[in-house]
């Protein structure tokens, strides 16, 4: 093959957001936009590192992935990278590529120095939907700030890029490898099973034995659904032909390029079938499975569900943390530390406190966990928006939290209780709130919001932090059971590994009761401004842990709604999403 220097004009607005880069498929299918950005992306990488290596390409499945797949196959090659790594039918995981780049050797022993991953992971696909790509380090983690600003200067600058001519369409669906010679040596492109390295490493992780006995039981009853994304290919290889789960137990594990029209987002209000599953809709079904769980698009969130009970994801990263050196064989050896995001509730901090544990908190993305991993300073971490996972990879990984949760409910079963009962979902959640009381925790999002409008909103907020007095007073007004706010900032981090400062990633206000009050805008949406808000109260009263969270958290809900302006400024009475 030989390759064009291509003439291209930058697009505005490519800056990545909270994990890459999301904008609807039509945006991506302008001319060159895909190509600007990937060019981009390897200009802003080392050249002496570029040259001759092996970078990873894959992703969710969703719609324009085949054809994403094909330019970025043919850019790669312009620019003297020696391998492209595709996982069959170009799906991998997010989880799963992280693995693949920390893990996978070839067959002259090269690994991978980075992939590019293609996914808006809990975003919407098809032709008038969302897609997304994000790029990952050699240490398996999405990209850092220093790297993403270097790439958003670069698309702002970029003039033209490097593409081969005469590579053939790859066949991304049959397993092997294709090899084309070009100016500056051999380019080559593997297909690969998308499963094998992935169920490896789960292998090393838990004890699959003891999980397969638990599915066994005739008490224990399990359901998984994928939501139509990247998770269902998974599942199948592990939960039905490891671990022997009934094929029957599995919904929507065919990935779709448009996830069957829905929002593949694990929560309560988009994973409507398996929450109905679950008995926590409406028909109640006679059956109902004693363990449901979800994934969103890539497989990188999961949904955890007893019957008829939700486990929010904050309790379920510090139940994982308090159980875990006993339930899996992974953390055998004690955990080095664990972290959450600062939105993430603080019961994982009531852990670590009780077990001496070193904890961090540190601003939503996953990419803030990667320096504490890499520094043997972090075990197991986790957000509040479905995300859990720990430092055997570098992403948050939605079929490992499943594995976890299967593994300490085996663990807890693993001696029949005197009364021949199986210790639930629910009994392990409560008896967690029994020990160390309950963080009562709710997220309001309001999606597709006016973005100046948004704007204002937070502008408002930051006003209050500089006259608590006033605010003190609103709150009184409102809701004088609430407690008083003691401080108001903007939540800052300085990465304790390498130093570098992020500022402005949400605005909180901290009362006196230990509740908290958390706004900020996400940045992972594609149209318009999401703003969040996250609301959160802790009770340590043993005997007041089983109230209703909605009933509870509804003085402060009210306090948030009228301290924030929320509908003067939205003109939202309510909003889209509560999770
Ligand atoms: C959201 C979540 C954040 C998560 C991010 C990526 O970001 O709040 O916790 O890490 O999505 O998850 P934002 O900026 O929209 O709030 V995924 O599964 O979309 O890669
Ligand atoms: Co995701």
């Amino acid at each position: 093959f030989t390759v064009k220097k291509q003439q291209t004009k930058p697009y505005d607005g490519q800056k990545p957001g909270t994990s890459g880069l999301r904008k609807k498929v039509k945006v991506f299918q302008q001319e060159h936009y895909l190509a600007n950005f990937v060019q981009s992306t390897i200009n802003a990488l080392p050249a002496d590192k570029i040259k001759g290596s092996t970078i990873v390409v894959s992703g969710d499945g969703r719609y324009y992935s085949p054809d994403a797949i094909q330019i970025i196959i043919k850019i790669a090659a312009g620019n003297g990278i020696g391998q492209i790594w595709v996982g069959q039918d170009g799906l991998l995981s997010t989880p799963a590529v992280s693995g693949v780049i920390r893990n996978r050797v070839g067959s002259k022993g090269e690994k991978a120095y980075g992939a590019f991953i293609l996914t808006a992971s809990h975003n919407a696909g098809g032709p008038d939907e969302d897609f997304g790509i994000k790029y990952n380090t050699e240490n398996g983690g999405p990209a850092l700030e220093s790297l993403t600003d270097k790439i958003f200067q670069n698309t702002k600058n970029i003039k033209e890029y490097f593409i081969a001519e005469g590579i053939p369409d790859v066949d991304i669906h049959k397993i092997g490898r294709s090899s084309f010679s070009g100016p500056s040596g051999e380019f080559s492109v593997e297909v690969f099973d998308a499963t094998e390295d992935y169920v490896n490493l789960m292998k090393t992780i838990f004890d699959f034995e003891a999980i397969s006995r638990l599915l066994a039981r005739p008490d224990f009853t399990f359901c998984y659904d994928a939501l139509h994304g990247v998770a269902g290919v998974y599942a199948k290889r592990i939960f039905v032909t490891e671990l022997n789960a009934t094929e029957s137990s599995l919904l929507n594990c065919v990935p779709k390029e448009d996830f069957g029209g829905g929002h593949p987002d694990p929560n309560l209000t988009y994973a409507k079938q398996l929450v109905k599953t679950m008995g926590l809709g409406s028909p109640v079904p006679e059956e109902i499975p004693e363990f449901g769980a979800a994934a969103d698009g890539d497989a990188d969130r999961n949904m955890i569900l007893g019957k008829k009970f939700f486990v929010t994801p904050s309790d379920s990263v510090a139940i994982i943390a308090a159980n875990a050196v006993g339930a899996i064989p992974y953390f055998k050896n004690g955990l080095k530390g664990v972290a959450r995001s600062m939105p993430t509730s603080a019961a994982l901090d009531v852990v670590a406190q009780k077990l001496g544990l070193k904890q961090f908190e540190v601003p939503t993305g996953w990419k803030f966990f990667g320096n504490l991993m890499d520094a043997g300073m972090c075990s197991i971490c986790g957000e509040e928006s479905f995300g859990t996972g720990s430092d055997h990879i570098r992403e948050k990984d939605g079929i490992w939290a499943v594995l976890a949760w299967l593994s300490i409910l085996a663990y807890r079963n693993r001696d029949v209780a005197a009364d021949g009962k199986l210790v639930t979902v629910e009994d392990i959640v409560k008896l967690h709130w029994q020990t160390y009381g309950r963080h009562y925790y709710t997220r309001y999002d309001y999606e597709n919001v006016d973005a100046g409008a948004a704007k204002n909103l937070i502008d408002h907020l930051v006003k209050h932090h500089s006259d608590l007095d006033g605010l003190n007073k609103i709150i009184k007004d409102t809701r004088p059971e609430v407690a008083e706010v003691e401080l108001g900032d903007e939540f800052e981090y300085t990465d304790p590994v390498d130093g570098s400062v992020s500022s402005h990633q949400g605005v909180r206000f901290l009362f006196k009761d230990g509740s908290r009050l958390v706004f900020r805008l996400s940045g992972t949406g594609s149209v318009g401004a999401t703003i969040r808000l996250y609301i959160e109260q802790y009770q340590s009263d043993r005997s007041k842990t089983g109230a209703d969270a909605a009933e509870t958290l509804a003085p402060l809900v009210e306090v948030a709604l009228v301290i924030s302006k929320m509908e003067e400024f939205t003109g939202r009475s309510a909003p889209t999403v509560i999770t």
